[in-house]
């Protein structure tokens, strides 16, 4: 019982703190960033004078009008005017849809007098320092070999202590850290051996300029070749000099938030096991096959560097089913994009230039192309068991980069931000 009373004091606290602020200001607004996104919570304090006309039911009518949840409603005797007898002060402290919060308010100042509010704006919380991508590590278990049945390593369980190993390495890791080498193992190189031939002999006709240019000096200098894995270490670091972007290690497959949210911060989360022996030319998860072959080369390119750090920006604090568009975005782009290059149409996606099956039926008569249009692309429903039946086509990366630009703008957010590169950290600008 005593639990329970201190909860009641608490809670009646916090209404009297926040009635005593919607009374002290006019209107305020702070944007505070939780879990619960696209939410508007007001405190509104008004004054109906006179009780003999239906101000109070008019005024509810409001609250019902805009689906306006209200947590508390509380009367007292007007204060300020103890002459009109009959008269009341209200506050009422309700949550109701951001884009409804400011008509609400101004419905109401029609109705009453003295109309003071406050508005606390709910957002998700995202990393404002580099070093907050330590947080970002919520992991999506559907492919992963523990838990997915048809995952080729479900049944090996030394494939499953080894990938668990690895894992680990990125559990661990901090930003700023060195990336832990792996010594990857005669069975793992002969995984990769098989994969890096086949696909290399398909890139020169295959894979656009971007990816072939990069692919030489990654193999000049940074250990690429097919009897050896690269370490991430040094592949970051290469990227670093290049575009600015580096690698941290991640154990799996990352939630589309953190993993978006990373890009912003120009650090892409790189998973550093490989996949099972059993099915060299594909895996239903990312490994560093995928990263390595298909990642890496294209963000070692000027403009598709700057394309995916402004996917990664417009994703900060953004709603989950924006999450979800910027998402489909990234898949039709960055995974499974095509472009236009001297007439011919080439890959840039990394799904396809670390899959020799779908690398080759990218190219053929097979799927429909369509011309790269974000609008579009960003509600194309998926396929992530089977080849895609359709691929967008960018006319080249800075023609995308600027269509992205031109959507990201559409996407409503209360608030702005700015990469600072001399910090590696976000400013919050909140100005619409
Ligand atoms: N996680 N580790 C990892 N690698 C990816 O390529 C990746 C991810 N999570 C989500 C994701 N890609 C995309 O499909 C988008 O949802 C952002
Ligand atoms: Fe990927």
């Amino acid at each position: 019982l005593g639990r329970r009373q201190s909860l009641i004091d608490d809670a009646r606290k916090e209404r009297e703190a926040a009635a005593a602020a919607a009374e002290a200001a006019e209107t305020t607004e702070q944007i505070v960033f939780e879990e619960d996104d696209g939410k508007a919570l007001l405190n509104l304090f008004f004054t109906l004078k006179n009780s003999n006309t239906p101000a109070l039911s008019r005024t509810l009518k409001v609250f019902e009008t805009f689906e306006a949840k209200i947590h508390h409603l509380e009367t007292r005797p007007c204060r300020k005017l103890k002459d009109s007898l009959g008269g009341l002060e209200y506050f009422v402290r309700c949550e109701v849809h951001l884009s409804d919060a400011s008509t609400l308010i101004s419905s109401i100042k029609r109705n009453a007098e003295d109309v003071k509010t406050t508005k606390e704006v709910k957002f998700h919380w995202f990393p404002k320092k580099i070093a907050d991508l330590d947080k970002c590590h919520h992991l999506v278990t559907k492919y992963d070999p523990d838990l997915d049945p048809d995952h080729p390593g479900f049944t090996d369980p030394v494939y499953r202590k080894r990938r668990q190993m690895i894992g680990d390495i990125a559990f661990r890791y901090r930003h700023g850290e060195v990336i832990p080498r792996v010594e990857y193992t005669e069975d793992e190189i002969g995984t990769w051996r098989e994969v890096y031939s086949t696909l290399r002999d398909l890139y020169s006709t295959h894979a656009c300029n971007e990816h072939v240019e990069a692919f030489r000096l990654l193999e000049r200098h940074c250990g690429y070749s097919a009897d050896n894995i690269p370490q991430l270490e040094g592949v970051s670091r290469f990227l670093k000099e290049r575009t600015g972007f580096q690698l941290r290690p991640v154990a799996g497959l990352l939630s589309a938030r953190d993993f978006l949210a990373s890009l912003a911060f120009r650090v892409f989360q790189c998973t550093q096991y490989i996949r099972h022996a059993s099915s060299p030319m594909h895996s239903p998860e990312p490994d560093c096959v995928h990263e390595l072959l298909g990642h890496v080369p294209m963000l070692a390119d000027r403009t598709f560097a700057e394309f995916s750090h402004n996917l990664g920006l417009a994703s900060l604090g953004a709603s989950d089913e924006d999450i979800e568009k910027l998402s489909t975005l990234y898949w039709f782009t960055i995974e499974y994009g095509l472009c236009k290059q001297n007439g011919e149409v080439k890959v840039y996606g990394a799904g396809l230039l670390s899959s020799y099956g779908e690398l080759v039926h990218s190219l053929s008569d097979e799927p429909e192309t369509r011309e790269f249009d974000p609008e579009a692309a960003a509600v194309q429903p998926y396929q992530d068991q089977t080849y895609q039946p359709v691929y967008f086509v960018s006319e080249s990366f800075s023609d995308t980069k600027e269509k992205l630009r031109t959507y990201v703008a559409g996407i409503k957010r209360p608030f702005s931000v700015r990469f600072d590169p001399y910090t590696s950290s976000i400013e919050v600008l909140d100005n619409p």
